[in-house]
């Protein structure tokens, strides 16, 4: 990039000037820091540059110094200084962590060798709450994954991680009270695919693993629509599949069978599904498994679903969300659910609601979103035509679904969360992008649809709506230049022709 170009950085910082020129990298530079941060720095350097730089006890005289200062900057935020010396301060060590990523953006190489750009950065997030959702049950991914997952996603500082555990398809969290779950409901995945499941171990190596990127995982049993798979172990649990003409219209257009009672589902279709909402077994299956799940789960967030359940009828869906929504209060969680349930005056005080309808929502959707407020939650952003990173970017994409709209580069990027639905801005918890895997099948095609558009998802939680560089043109320059950094990382990101890639 040009000496005049903003500093190749995504999301964009509050404030970054760029000095004269690089500073040069030796491969005897000293990191002195507290040692979790320090091994954050001195591994990405190393993958990015093959040598390892020497941890150091001596504050005085380190090239790079990693400190935390609460008097410095706010939650999560740092200032990061790039001069002979590099030195950050964090808010708090997830500020360091954010300072550590802002940093490792600063290193190129060059003729002259690695160096980083010269930069004064004052920096902290605009949302709290800066998510990813990754559907592991239309595609399992196994734990190594998830875990490149949570890499690449921590380095554009999102900080939760939503895992969207159980769907049609299948069941995919070991609950040790019904065993048959992991047993026979996660054989399955969407396509005929391999299913899998996390068993508790797995889960908590997930979490630890987040934990040290400062990535909360956000899991989700999605209820009471989107559950034929309880019904492969536990036909007690659901009722027969509800095949209405949109699901046996849709199922025909993909050439796939219906869903039967008591096997798996491997199609698309969605709405066919409903546990047995005025059953007490349904109440004692669900509590165990959001008791196990919560147990599982250091964060504060359990997320309900509750999405297209159109095999329930509104008194049934609003009777369970009612009763599902408390016992999440009751477990010492707070409930997250999909914007549909806001159409129920009961649900629990302080559910947080996860928008999914257009950046122009229907008066429908926006009704159903503003609940969430009048009840005292807030609201997680995730406008489909605008997030949903399974969106095809043009007609001609290969993978992923149109249903919302075709989601290029820039219409990911150009919109303003606080223009979408009409609440308070301080109500906006943050913003989220899902990945459904129906069209996905492997790690690779799920890189091809999140990057690039992440880095715009990114942008949009972390950067204030008054940030200089937030302009489309600013964005393309940077993006552009992430290039090397993906490359290097081995991130097989769509190459789409809207950027000018570096
Ligand atoms: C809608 S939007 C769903 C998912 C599908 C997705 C595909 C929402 C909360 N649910 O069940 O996987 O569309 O794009």
């Amino acid at each position: 990039m040009a000496f005049t170009d903003p500093l190749p950085l995504i999301p964009s910082p509050i404030s970054a000037t760029a000095g004269q020129g690089r500073v040069a990298l030796a491969p005897t530079a000293t990191v002195h820091g507290a040692p979790a941060a320090a091994s954050t720095l001195i591994d990405a350097v190393e993958r990015r540059t093959g040598f390892r730089l020497p941890a150091s006890d001596r504050a005085d005289d380190a090239a790079i110094s990693l400190l935390v200062d609460p008097a410095t900057a706010g939650a999560e935020g740092y200032t990061l200084r790039v001069a002979d010396r590099v030195e950050i301060i964090g808010g708090d060590e997830a500020g360091l962590f954010y300072g550590i990523q802002t940093l490792l953006q600063l290193l190129r190489d060059g003729d002259e060798g690695w160096g980083w750009l010269r930069a004064d950065v004052a920096d902290a997030p605009r949302f709290a709450y800066r998510g990813v959702m990754l559907d592991v049950t239309r595609h399992f991914f196994p734990v190594a994954e998830v875990k490149t997952v949570i890499d690449r996603i921590a380095a554009l500082k999102f900080n939760h991680l939503h895992l969207h555990l159980t769907d049609d398809q299948g069941w995919r969290i070991q609950i040790d009270s019904w065993p048959l779950l992991a047993e026979k409901a996660a054989v399955s995945a969407a396509n005929g695919d391999e299913g899998g499941f996390y068993s508790k171990d797995d889960f908590r190596e997930i979490v630890a693993y987040a934990a040290s990127r400062h990535i909360t995982i956000v899991p989700e049993i999605d209820l009471p629509g989107h559950t034929h798979a309880i019904g492969v172990a536990y036909p007690e649990i659901v009722e027969a599949p509800v095949l209405n003409d949109e699901l046996v219209r849709s199922t025909a257009l993909w050439g796939q069978k219906l869903p039967v009672a008591g096997e798996p589902y491997t199609g698309w279709g969605v709405g066919h599904s409903s546990v047995r909402i005025r059953e007490e077994g349904t109440y004692d299956f669900v509590r165990d498994v959001l008791t196990e799940v919560g147990d599982l789960t250091p964060g504060p967030y359990l997320h309900i679903g509750g999405d297209e359940s159109l095999g329930t009828s509104a008194e049934d869906f609003a009777h369970f969300v009612e009763r599902v929504s408390a016992m999440v209060i009751e477990l010492g969680k707070t409930p997250i659910a999909w914007h549909e349930a806001g159409a129920v005056s009961g649900i629990a005080q302080g559910t947080i609601g996860q928008f999914w309808g257009g950046v122009e929502p229907s008066e429908a959707h926006a009704a159903e979103a503003a609940q969430f407020v009048e009840r005292g939650g807030s609201l997680i952003l995730s406008p489909s035509n605008a997030v949903y990173l399974d969106m095809k970017y043009d007609a001609d994409y290969p993978l992923g679904l149109a249903w919302a709209g075709l989601v290029d580069v820039r219409r990911a990027y150009d919109w303003e969360p606080t223009d979408v639905l009409d609440v308070p801005a301080d109500e906006i918890l943050g913003v989220e992008g899902p990945l459904w895997t129906e069209t996905v099948r492997s790690l690779a095609d799920a890189e091809q649809l999140m990057f690039p558009r992440i880095a715009a998802v990114a942008e949009r939680a972390w950067t204030p709506a008054d940030g200089a560089e937030l302009t489309w043109e600013s964005f393309r320059a940077r993006l552009g230049a992430m290039a090397p950094l993906w490359q290097a990382d081995g991130i097989r990101f769509h190459p789409t022709s809207e950027i000018d890639w570096s």
